[in-house]
């Protein structure tokens, strides 16, 4: 059962939650193939924060966008120059869009620390990512700065749906597919935005996601390959279907913001419940891993201490260890200048810039 508009009649909707129980800002991650309506999203997100008095903070993240309808706090392209970026490293457009993200990846932990400093008077930290979704969602930068978010404030990625494009049945079932990657890439709350409703309503969608014969039905008589294919794949996403929040929105009217931000905030006391206990946990681990070794290093050096019966003590094996992380880090230099080589110090510097947020 999907947790969807209260407004629409035939869901059910999720256990109803007591008061909010997350921490602040919760990031909300906007997701969805070229054409949505993210950027329009974004828009209308932020001026629905403004009426309603809550206190937002705005990313660019797409460094190709000509023209922004709202005000970004930090703006990709204020730090990376996407057209000098594809002359310097001779690349196309979805290229150049590629590199500049990873070169952005590069300096995500200022821009956290960026929003940190602000956290305390922040209610939601928007970010609006590039058209080619697969440059976001496929690439190490994407998990980077998901990943960077994701370790500190509740995040929830938001999949904007075309809604009057998803009526044919298979492009639906191929955007189904799409979000449902992106739920096992992140392991994060999902919130399916069904865009356009002005257009068309998502009423279709809600009964395909709740009742498999409802879909089946849709696609009977069509005996193509790509639709007996969807009608197999519809009883498998049952159990994604089951993972997934949604809400119907207009970006454009702003029918259903408010419904979509109670959603927001449901996925992120999910994301309280279920990923920062497993976070807090691999940090337990790590730090667990940590002090068994320092208790190991100091049983070593106890047991040469006894050994050598008040002698000088040569410390081997400790000593080893230092040495060999020297080496190591000696290598890692090495290759970080390798690297810097492969790209050309000067010209990164040309195509990069310092970071900086707006008040
Ligand atoms: N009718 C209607 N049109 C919309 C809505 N949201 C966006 N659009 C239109 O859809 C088109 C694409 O909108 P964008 O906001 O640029 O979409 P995007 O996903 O950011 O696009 P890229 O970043 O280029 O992938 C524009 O013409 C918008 O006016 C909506 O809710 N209703
Ligand atoms: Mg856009």
């Amino acid at each position: 059962m999907i947790a969807d508009d209260s407004e629409m009649p035939s869901s059910s909707g999720p256990t109803p939650r007591k008061a909010t129980q997350h921490k602040k800002p919760v990031v909300i991650i906007v997701i969805g193939m070229a054409g949505s309506g993210k950027t329009t999203m974004m828009q209308r997100l932020v001026a629905h924060l403004q009426s309603s008095k809550k206190r937002g903070y705005v990313l660019n993240l797409d460094p190709a966008v000509t023209s922004l309808p709202f005000t970004a706090n930090i703006d990709i392209r204020d730090t990376v120059n996407y057209k000098n970026v594809m002359k310097e490293y001779h690349l196309g457009p979805n290229g150049g869009i590629l590199t500049s993200l990873n070169l952005f990846a590069t300096k995500f932990d200022e821009v956290v620390g960026l929003v940190e400093k602000r956290a305390a008077n922040l209610d939601y930290v928007l970010v609006d990512t590039p058209g080619q979704i697969e440059i976001f969602t496929w690439s190490a930068s994407g998990a980077i700065v998901t990943e960077a978010f994701a370790s500190t404030f509740p995040t929830v990625v938001t999949y904007v749906v075309d809604t009057p494009r998803s009526v044919n049945p298979v492009t639906f079932m191929s955007n189904m597919l799409y979000a449902c990657g992106i739920l096992y890439k992140t392991q994060l709350p999902l919130l399916l935005a069904f865009n356009k409703v002005d257009v068309a309503k998502h009423q279709f969608a809600l009964e395909w996601m709740e009742d498999f014969e409802a879909f089946q039905a849709a696609v009977e008589g069509d005996e193509s390959y790509s639709s007996s294919l969807s009608r197999s794949l519809c009883l498998v996403l049952d159990e994604f279907y089951k993972n997934l929040h949604s809400a119907g929105v207009s970006a454009i009217t702003g029918e259903g913001v408010a419904d979509f931000f109670t959603k927001v905030d449901s996925c992120a006391d999910e994301y309280m419940e279920t990923y920062w206990p497993e976070l807090e946990k691999r940090k337990k681990d790590r730090a667990d891993l940590d002090a068994r070794r320092q208790e190991a290093n100091l049983a070593r050096l106890q047991k040469d201490l006894a050994e050598s019966k008040g002698q000088n003590v040569v410390l081997s094996a400790p000593r080893r260890m230092e040495e060999e992380e020297e080496e190591e880090e000696e290598e890692e230099e090495e290759e970080v200048e390798d690297d810097e080589d492969a790209y050309g110090e000067e010209d990164h510097n040309e195509v990069f810039h310092e970071i900086g947020g707006r008040l």
